[in-house]
């Protein structure tokens, strides 16, 4: 058994749950944040056979846009206050990032 974990934007999760749900696909979703943007993102745990995993896979990318955002870069200290300006600067977001993780043990009590 396999542990699909797939980080998804904001934008795009509701068409993504609604396609893993058409297809029968069971998950949790869990409210997460983006380590750099700090903006909303949301996790889908999805459980399932080896077989499967291409085709959530695959689900997961045709609903999942590649956004272009614009985040502000603050050098590493900020000395002396009031002297640092933020750069702006573009970073690619998404479709959405995917780890394929082993289950040892699935167990529903
Ligand atoms: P964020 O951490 O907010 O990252 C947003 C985007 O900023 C990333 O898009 C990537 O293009 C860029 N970025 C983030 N950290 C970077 C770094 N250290 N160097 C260069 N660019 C960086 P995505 O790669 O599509 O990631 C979207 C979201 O997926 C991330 O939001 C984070 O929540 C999650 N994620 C991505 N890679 C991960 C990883 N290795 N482990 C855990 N979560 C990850």
């Amino acid at each position: 058994m396999k542990l699909v974990i797939a980080v998804v934007q904001d934008k795009d999760h509701r068409k993504v749950m609604d396609a893993l749900l058409e297809r029968g696909y069971q998950f949790t979703i869990v409210a997460s944040t983006g380590g750099l943007l700090r903006e909303g993102n949301v996790t889908f745990l999805i459980g399932t056979e080896k077989e499967q995993v291409d085709g959530i896979i695959e689900v997961i990318g045709a609903h999942s846009k590649t956004r272009e955002q614009l985040v502000n870069v603050f050098p590493p200290t900020i000395e002396p206050i009031g002297t640092c300006i933020p750069s702006p600067v573009k970073v690619q977001v998404g479709g959405a990032t995917v780890f394929v993780l082993n289950v040892e043990r699935f167990e529903k009590l």
